[in-house]
């Protein structure tokens, strides 16, 4: 007879297990978070058929316009968690302000940031699409303020991603290595498929949006130019893979090592991904993996954030490449 193989609640049980003080909170938490994948999951599988492609036509808090799997996949952590009485905050890349959670209710001790659809130019083309989710502790009594959310990333009690490709897979790390989990769509049930993922220190693949590299500054063009160059040796050329969805391109160099880089560009020095609902939680992921995720000039996970939906440029993957990119845009290179 095979394995009994471990499904994502018996894994979060076992592992709850060696914890004594434990309250099942977190267990529960992160079976939550499972089931808002197989929600979006579900649609993302019928999109074309359901009239749930394309825009709705707004905008939202960055300015982006809204797609209409972009809110459904909001509106899923929304009817999942808002009375669910598992966290007392809740906020959301999509959403200006976190959401109001009823006073009179139930609440848990977690804060919840979230990014509901990463890679949303990905939607309406069946490309890989990701949501991604940062776990706080709220160590007072009552409802947390705003700005008790905005906390730096090494804060972060959990963090990880939902992956909706060829399959879909939840990725994530309470601090004690990263496992990934994949959907058996068949019976609804996650089943722990990648133990312990470690990152190589060096890879052969880079993924950034090339079309922008004449915003970059010199450093990072440079840093792409040496990637690029023959060299035997080194392993070079490096290979561009990229899909337009962060959390694939992550998962891809966190399986097999390289980068990803969205850096500052000269007209936009804080580039365009969010610190708190996509830099940070990835960081937490990739550096429990051995990797690494730098804006360029500091470690993610330190940067003293200021506001909600601040934006930070990210180097992100193998600890010798993204090392190499910093001495690039340090100009040590
Ligand atoms: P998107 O705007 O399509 O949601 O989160 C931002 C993100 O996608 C990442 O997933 C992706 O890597 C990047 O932005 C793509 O940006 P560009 O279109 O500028 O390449």
């Amino acid at each position: 007879m095979s394995p009994i193989p471990i499904t994502l609640t018996r894994h979060i049980i076992q592992t709850q297990a060696a914890h004594p003080g434990a309250t099942g909170e977190f267990s529960s938490l992160m079976a939550q978070i499972g089931l808002v994948g197989k929600m979006i999951a579900s649609d993302l599988r019928r999109a074309g058929l359901i009239n749930i492609l394309g825009t709705t036509g707004a905008t939202n808090v960055q300015g982006e316009t809204v797609k209409k799997l972009d809110e459904i996949s909001n509106d899923a952590f929304l009817k999942v968690f808002q009375y669910s009485g598992l966290v007392c905050a809740l906020a959301s890349e999509e959403m200006e302000k976190p959401v109001q959670l009823p006073e009179n209710w139930p609440h848990g001790k977690y804060m919840l940031l979230f990014d509901p659809l990463d890679g949303s130019s990905n939607t309406d083309v069946n490309m890989p699409l990701g949501t991604i989710f940062s776990i706080l502790k709220h160590d007072g009594k009552g409802l947390p303020l705003e700005s008790e959310l905005i906390r730096k990333g090494t804060q972060q009690v959990a963090a990880g991603y939902v992956m909706y490709g060829s399959s879909t897979m939840l990725v994530f790390t309470a601090g004690r290595g990263v496992h990934g989990f994949t959907l058996d769509p068949g019976i609804g049930e996650y089943y722990l498929s990648h133990e312990n993922i470690q990152i190589p220190a060096k890879g052969q693949v880079y993924a950034a949006n090339e079309g922008n590299t004449q915003k970059w500054p010199d450093g990072a063009r440079k840093f792409l130019d040496y990637l690029k160059t023959k060299d035997k040796q080194t392993g070079r050329p490096y290979s561009a893979r990229y899909s337009g969805c962060l959390v694939a391109d992550v998962h891809r160099v966190l399986l097999g090592g390289g980068l990803y880089l969205y850096p500052a560009e000269v007209d936009k020095p804080e580039g365009k991904l969010r610190l708190l609902y996509e830099a940070n939680p990835l960081a937490m992921v990739v550096e429990q993996a051995g990797g690494k995720a730098s804006t360029g000039t500091m470690r993610i996970l330190d940067v003293e954030p200021k506001s909600l939906h601040q934006r930070v440029p990210l180097l992100i993957g193998s600890k010798n490449d993204v090392a190499l990119a910093e001495d690039f845009i340090l100009g040590r290179k």
